[in-house]
């Protein structure tokens, strides 16, 4: 059996302490990324080099030690690799075109190759398996459907993601078609990254919270549940841990009906609903405020201590609810990480 303790966490073992690592654990908060950032090129550029992402993925396990590495990539390189335009702004965040907003706008996406055009993350990741410790988990990931067409439909981040549900109300055929070529493709995606040697996946649904519950069981669950269900017909025992940020109520319908084997909790999520209806059947991760990491200090390590004893003698995994912020200061990240690895059940 394997004694990596984010594998043994995400098969249902308790451990003496919970595996620990961050969403976003790489990227701008951290000076030796801005440093190779700043050796040129576009965000997407370092995306597809894989000896400059394979650096910034093992950046934050050299200065913390965590448990776990996450693949440095993005979500949106799949409407990349499907030939809608992706580029990153510093201040406007990701900007794609053209905007697709209806069926007949399907016809630019490059269905056929989409899946090759990412080869350079594959070979990421196959280099992260050669240098990583061989106690650090790795994990894959990619954007939900959903969260994905957001961007898509809209061509940029957008607060409430209008454009995608105003198509997905006025055309729902249509909008399916879409969302069934990004079931195809992050089905592929993810296959991929676990022949590559991928040992967990992740599947962001960040804008799952901005859907009624119809919506919320057609455009979220059914396409995630589908995705793994292929996924899982190749590599049966690859554990998928969710995340439908904002979901509230429906985290246990999520974590029930998509085949999952972890879920991550949002900021918001009662720990003490996360561990009557979720850590019953299914490995919980999260959720400490990622804004505590600004602050660090003794309001950060109460609220860490509140989630350990709430959470931290059932399947866990200590987390965060969302991703590290860029002005977070390191060594508030190094106090935190200290923190958990010396707690004990
Ligand atoms: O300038 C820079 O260096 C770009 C900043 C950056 C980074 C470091 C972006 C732009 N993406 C990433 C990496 C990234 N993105 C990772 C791997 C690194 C790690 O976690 O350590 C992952 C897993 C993501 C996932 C991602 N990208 C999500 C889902 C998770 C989440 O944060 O909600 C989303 C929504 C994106 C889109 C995205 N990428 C980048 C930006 C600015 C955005 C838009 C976010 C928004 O709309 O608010």
């Amino acid at each position: 059996m394997s004694q990596k303790l984010l594998l043994r966490a995400l098969k249902g073992e308790i451990l003496e302490r919970p595996p620990v690592w961050l969403m976003r654990q790489a990227g701008r908060y951290l000076p030796e990324y801005r440093a190779v950032r700043a050796r040129g090129g576009s965000f997407l550029d370092l995306c597809y080099s894989p000896e400059l992402a394979t650096e910034v993925t093992l950046q934050p396990i050299r200065r913390y030690g965590f448990d776990a590495s996450i693949l440095f990539s993005d979500i949106l390189v799949i409407p990349d690799a499907l030939g809608q335009g992706v580029r990153f702004e510093e201040k406007l965040g990701p900007l794609l075109s053209p905007c697709i907003q209806k069926r007949s706008d399907l016809d630019v996406l490059k269905i056929e190759g989409a899946v090759k055009r990412l080869e350079p993350v594959y070979e990421t990741v196959r280099l992260l398996r050669q240098k990583l410790p061989e106690d650090v988990c790795l994990i894959g990931f990619a954007g939900a459907p959903w969260t994905v067409a957001t961007y898509m439909v809209a061509g940029a981040g957008s607060k409430d993601q209008a454009a995608a549900r105003i198509w997905a109300y006025r055309d729902p055929e249509g909008f399916t078609a879409l969302i069934d070529i990004l079931v195809y493709v992050t089905a592929e995606y993810l296959i991929g990254q676990v022949k590559a040697g991928a040992e967990v996946l992740q599947i962001f649904d960040t804008w799952a919270g901005s859907l009624p519950e119809p919506e919320f069981r057609r455009w979220c669950i059914k396409p995630v549940r589908e995705i793994i269900r292929r996924v899982k017909a190749i590599f049966p025992d690859v554990p998928v841990i969710g995340f439908p940020k904002g979901a509230g109520s429906l985290y246990e319908d999520y974590a029930v009906e998509t085949g999952i084997s972890g879920i991550s909790m949002d900021t918001v999520l009662s720990l003490q609903y996360a561990r009557d209806k979720l850590q019953p059947n299914i490995t919980v991760q999260g959720n400490l405020d990622p804004l505590l990491l600004v602050t660090g200090g003794k309001s950060m390590l109460l609220e860490a201590e509140r989630i350990l004893t709430m959470m931290g003698n059932r399947r866990f995994i200590f987390n965060l609810g969302h991703g590290i912020v860029p002005e977070t200061p390191p060594e508030n990240v190094t106090e935190l990480v200290q923190f958990i690895k010396q707690w004990r059940i």
